[in-house]
């Protein structure tokens, strides 16, 4: 067995059954491996920015790592944007990036870089195999951290050699133990709702599931506390029968009047909110300057389970009996296009178990209330602000979920980092459908120009406009083997959404707005 039949066996034991991959020829042996050992779907991707962001959405939708497969310091350097997101979202990848062979990378050939140096950032794990005998025990080292809770990015780096030579030995993974929480936590959070002052619950991460939802909701309800999620949360179940959430806004003003007059905000699984960026004469942090913080979970702690120990030490049912099943939903809505009236068609054509990937930017910012009582649904978002996550995002979870349709509602511009996922999608045959939202501009930095107190001109304006020429979305799908059509009003959205969801495969609507 050579060190590249290790990894794949090693992978395999574990459970790892996906790879993303773009290879190279440092590669070579890993691709061989994977050819010889069957048990390992191998999706390639045409760039790594797809090969991250697919990764990252199939962990948010299994709780499983797949592996990647990264070409260099370079690959893995077009991967670090989505990996960046992935890290946000405390998603699980084994991270493999190929690399010169050990006796040759002093002699710096044009491809040696500084894969450690990239790869430190955005993982929680990063190790160099050094021989063949090593590869599995280092790549069983790399799935045990990217297992370990909430989920990490563990790089493996495999030189070339150490995947030929012989000598390879399958490694065992472990599956790492649960995080716990703190017993302290969850008694000062139970006396802070006791007290009755004005309190918010910043629910992040696993919590936002749909039952650990509903006991928070429970609790809130109980003690007449505010609920939010944080601006862009990984993953959140919800749709009808399960609890409405709202996201801490994006704009700084909304989000300081949504947390306004709290005293005490208390975190399960979350980080304390700030603005995404400084604004002159505006505050970093989003919450009153006499808000008391408390931590129930940090987010490497089981939110979860301190959930339940804060709603059996508070004596809470687990019913919050807050479902809202009054089946409002009005739709699908026709004419002119709006956010609104675009959100309630999706409600209202949407099946049951959709995931919804949302790289909606400006467009989307009002989509979550109309959609609370759509069919039960999953809602990823850009965890990271680093664009260009959704159509590789829809391309991971439609791998993940095969029984399940994949929404991707898409900005155009975001939509242009990554656009060879489509590629990939139709090569796959994957069910997704991709909303673009066309409106030919970078729309939310018109905004911020003004949110900034700039005052723009036309050289200004015209970095931000995506026109001339228009980039035309159904050739570009055609062209990577995506069916594509346009609509320009709401009731030829309607009928070509329908129509895209009935039939197998991938399909692309440019949404003229
Ligand atoms: C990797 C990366 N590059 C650049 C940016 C800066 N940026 C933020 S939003 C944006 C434009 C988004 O345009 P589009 O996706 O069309 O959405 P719209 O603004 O029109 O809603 C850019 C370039 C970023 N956030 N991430």
């Amino acid at each position: 067995m050579n060190g590249a039949e290790s990894l794949v066996q090693t992978l395999i034991a574990a459970g790892v059954d996906t790879v993303f991959a773009n290879p190279g020829t440092s590669e070579m042996h890993f691709v061989a491996a994977l050819d010889r050992i069957p048990g390992i779907r191998c999706v390639l991707c045409l760039d790594e920015g797809v090969v991250t962001g697919a990764a990252d959405a199939y962990w948010r939708m299994t709780g499983k790592p797949a592996a990647t497969l990264l070409h260099c310091g370079p690959g893995l350097a077009n991967g670090l944007a989505n990996l960046h997101n992935a890290w946000r979202a405390s998603s699980g990848i084994v991270n493999i990036v190929g690399d010169q062979a050990t006796y040759h990378r002093p002699l710096d050939a044009p491809l040696t870089a500084d894969v450690e140096g990239w790869a430190t950032p955005v993982s929680g794990f990063v190790r160099r195999c050094m021989k063949a005998s090593d590869v599995g025990r280092d790549a069983a080292a790399a799935i045990t951290a990217a297992k370990s809770y909430p989920g990490k990015i563990a790089t493996l780096i495999l030189p070339a050699d150490t995947a030929w030579d012989e000598g390879g030995a399958v490694g065992v993974a472990d599956e790492p133990e649960p995080a716990s929480f703190r017993d302290e936590a969850v008694a000062k959070a139970a006396e802070i709702l006791r007290a009755g002052e004005e309190t918010m619950l910043l629910i992040g991460g696993p919590a936002l599931m749909a039952a650990p939802l509903h006991l928070a909701a429970a609790i809130a309800a109980a003690f007449g506390a505010k609920m939010l999620a944080p601006v862009s949360p990984a993953r959140v179940e919800r749709g009808r029968g399960r609890v409405p959430i709202a996201r801490v806004p994006y704009p700084v003003d909304m989000a300081l009047a949504a947390l306004a007059g709290i005293k005490n905000l208390i975190l399960v699984g979350a980080t304390a909110p700030v603005a995404f960026f400084a604004y002159p004469d505006k505050p970093g942090y989003l919450y009153p300057l006499d808000c008391k913080v408390h931590e129930l979970a940090r987010t490497d702690e089981d939110a979860c389970g301190a959930l339940e120990a804060l709603a059996d030490v508070l004596n809470v049912s687990h019913d919050p009996g807050l479902r809202r099943d009054d089946d409002a939903r009005a739709g699908p809505l026709t004419g002119d296009i709006t956010p609104e009236k675009l959100a309630r068609s999706l409600a209202a054509l949407m099946p049951e178990d959709a995931i919804i990937v949302d790289e909606a930017i400006s467009y989307g910012r009002g989509f979550y209330p109309y959609t609370y009582n759509a069919p039960k649904h999953d809602w990823l978002q850009l965890t990271g602000g680093a664009i260009g996550s959704g159509l590789p995002m829809a391309t991971g979870a439609a791998i993940a979920c095969p029984d399940r349709r994949v929404i991707n509602l898409q900005a155009d511009g975001s939509a242009m980092y990554t656009v060879q996922a489509l590629w990939t999608q139709a090569r796959e045959k994957l069910d997704v459908v991709t909303i673009i939202l066309s409106n030919r501009k970078y729309a939310i930095l018109i905004n911020e120009l003004a949110n900034v107190g700039a005052n723009p001109g036309a050289t200004a304006m015209n970095m931000l406009d995506l026109s001339n020429p228009d980039i035309d979305w159904t050739n570009i799908a055609e062209g990577m083997g995506v069916p594509a059509a346009r609509a320009a009003t709401m009731d030829e959205l309607n009928q070509l959404l329908r129509a895209a969801l009935e039939r197998d495969g991938p399909f692309l609507i440019e949404l003229l707005v």
